[in-house]
């Protein structure tokens, strides 16, 4: 059976310098803090002008226009040293490492990693991603509780729910795969989150591939929504109704937290 896959298309990433420096601000409102900072705060690294090596790659559905492109902005607005390789797959791999690349960022359509030759580090985007959008989640200044809505418990909602209860947060979740549901339950002792019996919540983080995901019920006043699932969680409307503080971007935060993770 094939694996249902949520992948980017060249539209996502038009524009990813302003979707960026419209990220980054957002960020900034919610925990004072710019991504650069939440990142370091993570994982205590700083670039210092390392050399990445974009490498496209050409299986499964192919190269995606503007990826590479969209990678090669990203990593030099977080301060790193990149290029794209002209090549692409093996060839491109070989032309990265030859041309000095200290760090190699690549894709298929399953796996999206970036690995550090120098000292061998390896991350892969789904778990950098959940646990960076968490972070920011869980900074949020304006916080009066320790609830946090954790609503999508897949590859990147699991690791990022995963990262709250770590923190000290009391997580409700919730996902329509009982199985996955169980799984978090279970393993990191998360509340089941009742759609029948809502509460509001100051925190949400969302990682699903759906719209509407966020019934209006949980919404309070000036809530946070850090989401990275695309499309968005939650409608303009609810969004202006509940003053929602939206951290959304289709790529770079999620990048910058693999870049730092291998530093
Ligand atoms: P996944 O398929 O592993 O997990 C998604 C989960 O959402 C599934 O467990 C599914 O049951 C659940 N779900 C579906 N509808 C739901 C609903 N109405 N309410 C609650 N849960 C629901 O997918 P993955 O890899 O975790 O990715 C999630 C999203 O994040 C995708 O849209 C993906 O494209 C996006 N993504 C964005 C990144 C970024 O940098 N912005 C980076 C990586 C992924
Ligand atoms: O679309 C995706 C992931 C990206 C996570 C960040 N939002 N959802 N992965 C496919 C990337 C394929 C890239 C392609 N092989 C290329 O252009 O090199």
């Amino acid at each position: 059976m094939a694996i249902k896959m949520a992948l980017l298309t060249p539209s996502d990433l038009i524009n990813i310098n302003k979707q960026l420096q419209e990220a980054d601000s957002a960020v900034r409102k919610v925990t004072g803090l710019d991504i650069k900072d939440v990142c370091k705060a993570l994982y205590g690294t700083s670039p210092s002008s390392e050399k990445v090596g974009i490498v496209p790659v050409t299986s499964g559905n192919g190269i995606i226009g503007n990826f590479s492109a969209s990678l090669h902005a990203i990593s030099q607005y977080f301060g790193f040293d990149s290029f794209v390789t002209d090549m692409p797959d093996v060839s491109g791999y070989y032309e990265a490492v030859r041309n000095g690349a200290e760090v190699v960022l690549m894709a298929d359509d399953h796996t999206y990693l970036a690995h550090n030759l120098k000292n061998g580090k390896i991350a892969n985007n789904q778990p950098c991603t959940g646990i960076i959008y968490a972070e920011i989640a869980s900074r949020y200044l304006k916080v009066d509780s320790k609830d946090v809505l954790v609503v999508g418990l897949g590859k990147v909602g699991f690791p990022g729910a995963a990262h709250l209860v770590q923190k000290g947060f009391r997580v409700y979740g919730y996902d329509p795969d009982e199985t996955l549901l169980q799984k978090t339950i279970s393993s990191l002792g998360v509340i089941p989150f009742d759609l029948e019996n809502p509460k509001k919540f100051s925190i949400i983080f969302e990682a699903t591939p759906c719209a509407n995901t966020i019934p209006e019920a949980v919404l309070s006043e000036n809530c946070v929504l850090s989401t990275p699932g695309i499309p968005c969680a939650i409608s303009e409307e609810l969004r202006k109704k509940y003053d929602v503080q939206l951290v959304t971007e289709p790529l770079g935060i999620g990048t910058a937290s693999m870049l730092y993770s291998v530093l």
